[in-house]
């Protein structure tokens, strides 16, 4: 809670170096839910990189009982308190300080530093938890080595754990016992964890390429052992990519993944001692489904990979974030992609990352919380985890392999560790690497850490048949963004490609270009704000395939004629493209619908969708050459969310109206295909999570939710039947939501569902997703779920699943005409900032774009944002967003 009365904005261009540097820390912990007792040695010495003398340490939520300095009690007169820094002026040049703090795990309902999940103790410092733990110049930049002794009761926490290895452990008694943890690899705090409960483990010894022997285990409650193998799994799999594919070994001798049911994000790296959201740990066919088997792939690897990419190189200040999470980012989707391993697989992960890309992280660019990838300033740290640092950052990333290609990408990761091994570098740095390794010039690229906004491309093209030339103009402009007006030129890959007539890729011959002979696709450095580019020998008018691959994160303005997008949906050999020459056929309609639907005041009537788009359609459904997996990308309209994006005055129940219309128009249009689909894609015999089976998985259940749009009694008794019959939690849920999405009468089925998995609180959490995600689940609906008994403010993952499912995934009904939803999201912002001020902020998001809706709208949206911007309580978390959205 906000203890002053204005909040304080950080700037990067204020970092001044630590004044002291710590070598050792000593953490004892006496643990107790209401109380506990952390007893802290300290030795610091003066940073010759610094003139001042004062030693810093940050506390919060922490009452201290003793400080001594060299041996010697400070009295309160000796140091100064403020707020949440304690203040040591004139220190010696070499100081040991002991401290000793109380704090009240159980009641601590943030999340952040010590607290109690379930009986159990687990902790969460990143960003600035650990000065919720003990007193610490709680920043990145001062990096120790730790050494920790646990004790507590044996009977209620018979798991003592904590980073690094095990060195000792024993008996105290009064039932007491210990352990004894050294961490041999300086870390700053935001990476220290401890984990003291009733817990079991599936584990395993690994051994590394080199022959070395390490222990891994998976930690869950007693009784989800049976859902831990595909999170080992994923372990030794990311352990073994890194290996080959950037030479990376893991350091430890231990590598422990902890799992805990209150968790307010997916995961966190802490050293040797990763904590898992139970979400992106526990599966088996039954509970999980083949996304939540992708994620825990993807966030096992993600969390892996920080061992490197942000724990032995970590950041300098939180400004530097994207560091290590857009480049750990990058690492899991390429670690995913060759898990799959291949070619159409590979595309498929790269256009589910096109869609988030567009879905969460434009609008946030657009909006009034966007940021540069390296923000300039902050209030709240935590606020600044968003989709830009994690998601623009990896594209980031990726552009610097566009640029330099994979083995020049592995020479700049390289370079990168054999300078910052052990150090808190910044961005910068390892844009240096990558351009020192391949002896490039990357300084423009730095404009893509500085400026925020989605820049657009614009492109022309013209031919001339005589010289049989055909140039490429491109442009690039970058709108202001909250905060910055003027933008200069970016450093843009732009990966190309020319069809000829009859669908095939043109051999290129890019003038000046340094592409190897008879390339298909070339890479085109856009970087003046227009350039043209010729290619020659061209013996035919081309169609052009731009921004192959998503190379840039920007968005390409084409005058693409309907003709020449069919020929991309039919033809084009770079999937991505493929797909979006659909997704742009798909939205042309969609728009067009959509107003006429707002010109008959909401009704569908008279709307008509053409053959020719039904025809492209019916043909990629039906092309069994075609991954099933890219066909059902390939067949999905782009979501409510992304058309809103498109629109200057956004119309939330039209674009519901129009999309459903052309939903039940393909449904209807191409009922015997989906049906024949439908069955070809099943996936009898034992439940696989691989991509192949997932892939027909989405295909088939694609094919329902068409074929359930507008149901008849033998689609309706299709959903029923695989409802009744699925083996596997993806084919069970699919054919409960297209139920719920029809309208038919659900409620006996999501009883059903409901009593098979009571005692599953995942599942129960999508039970809840997939009501408030329903265009048929209103507010007054979602109240009434919230008086459920399973229902709790107090839990993130089941705050999310109805909350944020109502107010995120379900436009039609948090954009009703009354503005009660808006009501509701101010009661539950407020309500749940009391309790979790991370979680609450997230929800706060959900009102970003409130200025891009009809007046009438717009005007109960800012009502809403007042209500809660004028609160006299509010967490810095919460104040941040809604005041930026207010101002912005
Ligand atoms: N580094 C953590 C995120 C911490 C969030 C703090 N609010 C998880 C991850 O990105 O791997
Ligand atoms: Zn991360």
């Amino acid at each position: 809670m906000r203890t002053d009365s204005s909040p304080q904005t950080i700037f990067r261009k204020d970092y001044t170096p630590p004044a002291y540097l710590v070598d050792t820390v000593e953490l004892g912990f006496d643990l107790d839910p209401d109380r506990t007792v952390v007893a802290n040695r300290i030795t610091m010495r003066q940073n010759p990189a610094s003139k001042s003398r004062d030693i810093v340490l940050h506390g919060e939520e922490i009452e201290l009982v003793a400080l001594r300095l060299n041996g010697k009690t400070l009295a309160p007169t000796e140091y100064h308190l403020n707020g949440s820094t304690l203040t040591i002026r004139k220190a010696p040049a070499k100081a040991v300080l002991e401290i000793e703090t109380l704090c009240a795990p159980v009641q601590n309902t943030s999340l952040s530093g010590l607290y109690v999940s379930n009986g159990n103790f687990f902790t969460q410092c990143e960003a600035e938890g650990f000065r919720r733990i003990t007193y610490f110049p709680d920043r990145p930049d001062v990096m120790a080595k730790y050494t920790v002794m646990l004790r507590a009761d044996k009977a209620a926490y018979p798991v003592l754990l904590s980073n690094g290895n095990l060195i000792e452990e024993g008996e105290l008694g009064d039932g007491r016992h210990y352990a004894k943890w050294e961490d041999p690899f300086k870390k700053p705090s935001y990476l220290f964890a401890l984990v003291a409960a009733r817990l079991v483990c599936q584990e395993e010894r690994y051994t590394l390429q080199s022959g070395r022997e390490v222990l891994l285990q998976v930690w869950v409650e007693e009784g989800n052992l049976d859902k831990t193998d595909y999170a080992m799994q994923s372990l030794k799999n990311s352990i073994r990519w890194d290996e080959e594919r950037f030479g990376l070994e893991l350091d430890l001798d231990r590598f422990m993944i902890v799992a805990v049911g209150d968790f307010n994000m997916g995961a966190m790296e802490n050293k040797g001692l990763n904590i898992f959201n139970t979400k992106f740990v526990l599966a088996n066919p039954r509970v999980a489904t083949d996304i939540d088997y992708a994620g825990i792939e993807a966030v096992v690897g993600h969390e892996y990979f920080h061992n490197w990419t942000g724990n032995r190189v970590t950041c300098r200040d939180w400004f530097q974030l994207s560091l290590k999470e857009g480049l750990t980012v990058f690492r899991d989707q390429e670690f995913s992609a060759d898990m799959i391993g291949t070619d159409s697989g590979r595309a498929v992960t790269r256009i589910d990352q096109v869609r988030t890309l567009r879905q969460a992280q434009f609008p946030e660019d657009a909006g009034p919380m966007s940021h540069p990838v390296r923000p300039d300033s902050f209030v709240e740290i935590n606020n600044f985890y968003t989709v830009t640092v994690y998601e623009k950052g990896a594209e980031v990333v990726r552009m610097y392999q566009t640029l330099v290609g994979r083995d020049g990408f592995r020479k700049g990761m390289d370079l990168y560790f054999k300078r910052h091994d052990g150090q808190a570098v910044e961005c910068d740095d390892f844009r240096a690497a990558m351009a020192d390794a391949n002896g490039r010039d990357l300084r423009q690229f730095e404009r893509w850490y500085s400026q925020a906004g989605t820049p657009i491309v614009t492109a022309r093209t013209r031919y001339d048949a005589v010289k049989r030339n055909f140039d490429i103009i491109l442009s690039q402009r970058c709108p202001a963004s909250a905060g910055q007006a003027d933008k200069l030129p970016f450093h843009i890959p732009v990966a190309v490609g020319l069809l000829s007539a009859s669908g095939k890729d043109l051999p290129l011959t890019l003038e000046g270009g340094k592409h190897a002979k008879g390339a298909t696709t070339v890479v085109l450095e856009l970087t003046e704000q227009e350039q043209i580019f010729r290619f020659r020998h061209v013996d035919e008018r081309p169609t052009p395939s731009i921004l192959r691959d998503f190379s840039a994160p920007v968005i390409l303005e084409y005058d693409y004629t309907d003709d020449e997008l069919l020929h991309l949906f039919s033809h084009d050999s770079d999937p991505v493209n493929r797909w979006e020459a659909g997704q742009r056929l798909a939205m042309e309609r969609l728009l067009k619908l959509t107003a006429q639907v707002a010109a008959a005041g909401g009704s569908d009537a008279g709307l008509k969708l053409d053959a020719t788009f039904i025809d492209a359609q019916r043909a990629v459904l039906t092309d069994d050459t075609l991954d099933p997996a890219f066909r059902e990308l390939a067949l999905i309209l782009p979501s409510e969310i992304i058309i809103a994006e498109q629109m200057d005055v956004v119309d939330p129940q039209a674009i519901h109206v129009a999309r459903q219309f052309m939903r039940r128009t393909i449904g209807a249009a191409l009922k015997s295909e989906l049906l024949v689909q439908y069955h070809a894609n099943q996936t009898p015999g034992a439940y696989s999570p691989d991509a192949l089976s997932a892939g027909k998985r989405a295909l088939k259940n694609l094919c329902l939710s068409y074929l359930m749009v507008a149901p008849d009694m033998a689609e309706l008794k299709l959903a029923q039947q695989q409802f009744e019959k699925a083996g596997n939690m993806t084919d069970r849920s699919a054919a409960l939501v297209s139920m719920i999405h029809s309208g038919a009468e659900a409620g006996p089925y999501l009883k059903a569902f409901y009593q098979d998995f009571e005692h599953e609180a995942l599942v129960i959490d999508k039970w809840f997703a997939m009501q408030a995600a329903a265009p048929t689940t209103n507010v007054a609906a979602v109240r009434k779920l919230m008086q459920h008994p399973a229902f709790t403010l107090k839990n993130p993952n089941r705050a999310r699943s109805l909350i944020f499912n109502f107010t995120s995934a379900n436009p039609s009904q948090f954009h009703a005409a009354d503005g009660s939803a808006y009501e509701f999201w101010a009661e539950f912002v407020i309500k749940l900032d009391a309790i979790n001020p991370q979680v609450a902020a997230r929800l706060a998001r959900g009102m970003d774009r409130w200025r891009r809706y009809a007046p009438a709208l717009q005007a109960k949206m800012k009502k809403a944002l007042e209500k809660v911007a004028g609160r006299a309580k509010l967490s810095n978390d919460v104040l941040e967003v809604v005041t930026k959205a207010l101002a912005n």
